[in-house]
């Protein structure tokens, strides 16, 4: 029986990753670096998950033997920071830009699910106060209410696709991984999410969108809004409970999991 819904957050609740994009040129000019990555170096680098080891990878790429040297560490803790620093001000809504949306039927969803005595957790390799900067202008100062377990990059230092964030968030929730649905953007995600044993619903970005999906339990534009989405691109607590149940009766027919049961058209104007 379906009894949580895990969320992945960058990405899957928000769009985030222009505004990470931002903040990481910010920090990179205001540290004095030559760095500046446009988005076809980004969308590359997007394949490491985490920041801190996506700026090392893109070190190592660029000038290896700075890269090893003995102070890197810490100029990459120092990088991150000042990351964060810029994130957390264009996200929370103190920019002029206001707050970073949440993406279609995502509050929605979650307020429906809670409604339905489902419990809500969240799963990202992101640093814990790019959470609370996207989700409190939207949840609230008590945010962290809605999820009775959050696993971040802090809590879990081995990043996507390890399993290891899924892991500690079921057992945090004290379930097993057959009640649970996961929401992911990305391959990395759904990797992660698919060996922890989950069934995952995919909503990829314009950031995420050629990634492979094989494997989830159904890609989609987006979780859909009633007034703008059409039925069948609308996911509610009922539409999880048939696809979660059907997921796992078929899941004796191992080459039919690796179909997802929904597979939209990805429409661009969709993402
Ligand atoms: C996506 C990530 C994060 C963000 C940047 O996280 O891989 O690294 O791109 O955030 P999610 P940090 O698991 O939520 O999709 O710089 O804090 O890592
Ligand atoms: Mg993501």
């Amino acid at each position: 029986m379906l009894s949580a819904l895990i969320f992945d957050v960058d990405g899957t609740l928000a769009d985030t990753e222009t505004a990470h994009c931002a903040a990481f040129n910010a920090a990179f000019a205001q540290m004095g670096l030559d760095w500046h990555w446009d988005r076809d170096t980004y969308q590359r680098l997007l394949a490491v998950s985490g920041g801190v080891e996506r700026m090392a990878q893109f070190w190592r790429e660029t000038d290896p033997e700075a890269a090893s040297s003995p102070g890197a560490e810490a100029t990459l803790r120092a990088l991150h920071q000042a990351k964060t620093r810029f994130y957390t001000g264009s996200t929370s809504g103190s920019a002029a830009s206001g707050p970073l949306a949440l993406r279609p039927g995502v509050l929605r969803l979650m307020r429906e699910a809670r409604a339905s005595g489902l419990r809500l957790a969240i799963a990202t390799t992101t640093t814990p106060a790019n959470i609370a900067a996207l989700l409190q202008p939207h949840l609230g100062a008590q945010w962290e209410r809605w999820f009775d377990a959050i696993g971040d990059g802090h809590s879990a230092p081995v990043k996507k696709p390890h399993p290891q964030v899924y892991t500690q968030v079921l057992s945090r929730l004290g379930l097993d991984a057959r009640s649970v649905i996961a929401f992911e953007d990305s391959a990395n995600g759904l990797r992660a999410a698919t060996a922890a044993g989950l069934a995952t619903v995919v909503t990829p970005t314009a950031w995420t969108r050629h990634d492979g999906f094989a494997g989830a339990l159904a890609v989609l534009p987006s979780l859909g809004e009633p007034d703008v989405s059409s039925p069948e691109l609308c996911v509610d607590v009922a539409r999880l409970r048939r696809w979660h149940a059907s997921f796992w009766r078929d899941s004796a027919a191992p080459a039919r999991r690796r179909a997802p049961l929904i597979q939209s058209q990805l429409e661009p104007e969709l993402l």
